[in-house]
């Protein structure tokens, strides 16, 4: 039953594995921020009363509210200073030591690589279909909670609403390569695209965009990947030792910023995802691409802007710290489309998860039951208590 849903980021590898209530709330969001406002955050400023009416009559029992909630921002609204402060938290995590096992993890280098190799070991629990959504959220929670408490970091996880850099990703504020970018492209490279299983030509492929190669500008020029690969898109990445990507296998962070992948994560393909999905499995399955319709779905279409090595690895790409802003943005894309329905939507996941199903990411969070991860309002016993603005 979990084929279906990591079907269309694994298949592009090369390889076969197996009573109304009056709205008060009020978002304030910054209003210096260098983009204007698309359909996607107008329909979720929109929600927030429905949204509001809702949890007046289903108050969260930790007392989480709209208004207590921390607010995560889009990456070009966080200050720079912010910017430059996340930044140099996740470099902070890449110099502490792992809590993985070492025995079985020797490629773990560092407290960061704790969290590839959860995603790298755990692959095929957290993609099922029940578990793609809460499981990346409590993923997420975990990597901004580690990031704050051994880190020092002061602010909250920066998420990536791709329609601002659809048209011209490598120019955006996220991967212009300067100080307060999340690093720049990969290196010229030569590599045949992505190819993308089970779609008709010409959408059987994600064409390279000509990036590929070792980031060599922003604050990750010098970052050391080592779990994995077990996928490989671009070139001349090295083998890892050992057959289950465990090993350590220091290499460059690639990346092929690409614009053709960018390009299917416009704001009104989010916009329709969001509004036409009927079910929380409808969200699912269009999010994760529709080969019928010629549609690669923002899914993908946010992990191959990113591409490379190993962004580009269905195991191991939470080893691109773009990762976690592109995760951002598919748990408050589940929030906008749960928003639009909350009595009918804050109590249903994809899938058919049973009432005690767990999720347990071993070294980097503690065991949650996927019922209890439905709301960023509350969920995780309390402990969930955000909003993205
Ligand atoms: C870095 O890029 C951002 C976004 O384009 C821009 O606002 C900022 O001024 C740039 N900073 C430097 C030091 O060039
Ligand atoms: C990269 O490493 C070099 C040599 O250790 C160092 O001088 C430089 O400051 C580092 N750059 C970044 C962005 O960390
Ligand atoms: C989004 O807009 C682009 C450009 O106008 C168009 O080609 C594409 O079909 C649209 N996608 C959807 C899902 O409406
Ligand atoms: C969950 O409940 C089912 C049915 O009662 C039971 O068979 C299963 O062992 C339980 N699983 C766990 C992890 O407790
Ligand atoms: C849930 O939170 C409450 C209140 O903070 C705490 O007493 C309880 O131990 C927590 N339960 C679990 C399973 O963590
Ligand atoms: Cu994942």
């Amino acid at each position: 039953m979990f084929i279906r849903t990591y079907f269309l980021f694994l298949s592009v590898l090369n390889i076969v594995r197996s009573g109304p209530v009056e709205k008060k709330f009020s978002l304030n969001r910054r209003s210096d921020g260098p983009y204007p406002l698309d359909e996607v955050d107008k329909l979720q400023d929109a929600s927030l009363a429905k949204f509001e009416a809702y949890l007046a009559k289903h108050p969260s029992k930790s007392g989480c509210t709209l208004e207590t909630a921390i607010k995560r921002l889009e990456w070009s609204d966080m200050p720079e200073a912010q910017r430059k402060e996340y930044t140099k938290a996740v470099l902070c995590l890449q110099s502490k030591p792992p809590k993985s096992p070492r025995d079985k993890y020797p490629g773990a280098l560092n407290r960061y690589d704790d969290f590839v190799a959860t995603h790298e070991t755990l692959a095929f629990e957290l993609h099922s279909t029940e578990h793609l959504f809460p499981a990346h959220r409590l993923f997420i929670w975990a990597y901004e909670k580690a990031l704050r408490e051994e880190c020092g970091y002061t602010g909250y996880q920066p998420y990536w609403n791709w329609a601002r850099t659809a048209d011209d990703p490598i120019n955006s504020p996220l991967f212009n390569g300067n100080d307060s970018s999340m690093g720049g492209n990969g290196a010229p490279s030569v590599y045949p695209g992505i190819p993308a299983m089970g779609f008709s030509k010409p959408y059987d492929m994600i064409p390279s965009a000509g990036g590929g190669g070792c980031v060599t500008t922003g604050p990750f020029k010098n970052m050391t990947v080592s779990l994995g690969p077990l996928g490989k898109i671009v070139s001349n990445i090295p083998d890892n030792p050992q057959a289950d990507g465990f090993g350590s296998n220091p290499r460059c962070l690639r990346r092929d910023v690409n614009k053709y992948a960018a390009a299917v994560t416009t704001a009104n393909y989010t916009y329709a995802l969001i509004t036409q999905a009927k079910t929380a499995d409808d969200l699912e399955n269009v999010m994760l691409g529709t080969p019928a319709k010629n549609d690669w779905g923002v899914h993908m279409g946010g992990h191959y802007t990113i591409g490379g090595d190993p962004g580009g690895d269905f195991f191991s790409s939470p080893g691109d710290p773009v990762f976690y802003l592109h995760h951002g943005m598919i748990d408050r894309i589940w929030w906008i489309w749960q928003m639009q329905d909350p009595d009918n939507r804050m109590n249903v996941l994809p899938g058919n998860a049973p009432l005690n199903d767990t999720v347990d990411l071993k070294w980097t969070a503690k065991p949650v039951m996927t019922w209890d991860m439905l709301t960023n309002i509350g969920g995780n016993n309390g402990s969930f208590c955000y909003i993205y603005v």
